[in-house]
């Protein structure tokens, strides 16, 4: 049975003219050896390929391969080769995921490779099912293609134009701290192997596509039910867990409110942790989403507590940052100093505030 269906999509990747991997959140959950076996199908077959925002890790990111990450369901810069693709060969989606890409009708072929079946939705219902230890599959599959494959990079040549557009203007912005501006300083001071636990806002999605990782778990975040809340606690875990490690929690204003009483916990616990917060005085990711739908903005302002004299008074330290200039100084010497530490960053997050309320919303 499982040979028939390898030979199905054997079939299927050599009749591809424009193949693509999608790796997602199941595969992040893999143990190393079947994580390497998963790298090594598209090192073999030199397939590029696109993380979902789950999954990222998993494969290299810093690989020739490797195409970008899907931050939305449609419209984001990976799409651009998602759409000219003619399959897709899907490997650990979780069903849970909010989708990585919709498949649409005339779209490309899908293999969905897993250890449980697809549920079939709207967005996602794949041609073929591979059932199975995932790493398993996917050697045997390079085991019947390697080196037949003569269109096996023919998307290749969007990787560049992808990749520059994550990370748009980064560099050079030197005033208010931008959210890619905030992706790149973090991706400064954090090590290969060092953890950023996310809450839910506006900066999942800059995180999702801008901040680069080879190795799976090292990017923290929750694109299923997506509660605010979660940054906070995931990073006191994370620091509990891997106590050399640099661990920072990046939350927004709104979600360190739902859970910031936490921090108290990671005094109480001894930890080092770095709590960065993106100031923007409102819930960001609704405004945009109101704007989007063509509704006024309601409800969605507040006023924020002094930040760093709350993280004193917790026992904590706290820094405000209000350009890009004081931002990675601010945060080596939050890591340097040990203990529990909040950066408190004001950002103008006008961008990507433009970027969701023109996307018709996939939630
Ligand atoms: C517990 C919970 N309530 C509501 C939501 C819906 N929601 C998603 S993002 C968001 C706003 C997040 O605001 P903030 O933490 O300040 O981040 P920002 O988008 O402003 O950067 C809300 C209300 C949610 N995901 N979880
Ligand atoms: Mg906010």
């Amino acid at each position: 049975m499982i040979a028939k269906t390898l030979d199905r999509a054997t079939k299927m990747i050599l009749a591809a003219k424009c193949p693509l991997i999608m790796v997602g959140g199941a595969a992040s959950r893999l143990d190393q050896h079947s994580i390497a076996q998963i790298r090594d199908i598209a090192r073999r077959l030199g397939i590029p390929y696109f993380a979902s925002q789950l999954g990222k890790g998993v494969m290299a990111e810093d690989s020739d391969l490797y195409m970008g990450t899907a931050a939305l369901s449609k419209g984001d810069h990976v799409h651009v080769a998602v759409d000219k693709a003619d399959l897709i060969i899907a490997v650990g989606y979780d069903k849970c995921e909010k989708p990585p890409f919709i498949m649409l009708e005339g779209g490309p072929k899908v293999i969905h490779i897993a250890y449980q079946p697809a549920s079939f939705t709207q967005a996602y219902r794949p041609h073929l099912e591979v059932i199975g230890d995932i790493g398993s599959s996917v050697t045997a599959l390079a085991d019947r293609l390697e080196r037949k494959l003569p269109n096996a990079g023919a998307l290749l040549p969007l990787r560049e134009g992808i990749l520059a557009l994550n990370c748009d203007g980064a560099d050079e912005e030197m005033g208010l701290v931008t959210l890619d501006g905030l992706v790149h300083a973090v991706r400064k001071v954090m090590g290969e192997k060092d953890i950023v636990a996310l809450d839910n806002g506006l900066y999942k999605i800059p995180f999702g596509r801008g901040y680069r990782t080879n190795h799976p778990k090292t990017l923290l975040l929750d694109n299923t039910l997506a509660t605010m809340g979660a940054g906070l606690p995931s990073a006191i875990v994370a620091a509990l867990r891997y106590p050399r490690r640099r661990v920072m929690a990046v939350c927004g204003d709104g979600g360190i409110q739902m859970a910031g009483q936490e921090l108290m916990t990671a005094i109480e616990l001894k930890l080092n942790l770095v709590v960065v917060i993106v100031v923007n005085d409102g819930w960001g990711m609704i405004e945009a989403k109101q704007r989007g739908k063509g509704f006024p903005n309601y409800g969605t302002r507040f006023e924020n507590p002094d930040f760093v004299k709350w993280a004193e008074a917790y026992g904590a330290k706290g820094t405000l940052v209000e350009t890009m200039a004081d931002l990675v100084p601010a945060l080596k010497t939050a890591f340097e100093g040990g203990g529990v530490h909040v950066v408190a960053v004001r950002v103008d997050d006008s961008k990507y505030k433009r970027l969701l309320a023109g996307e018709s919303d996939p939630e």
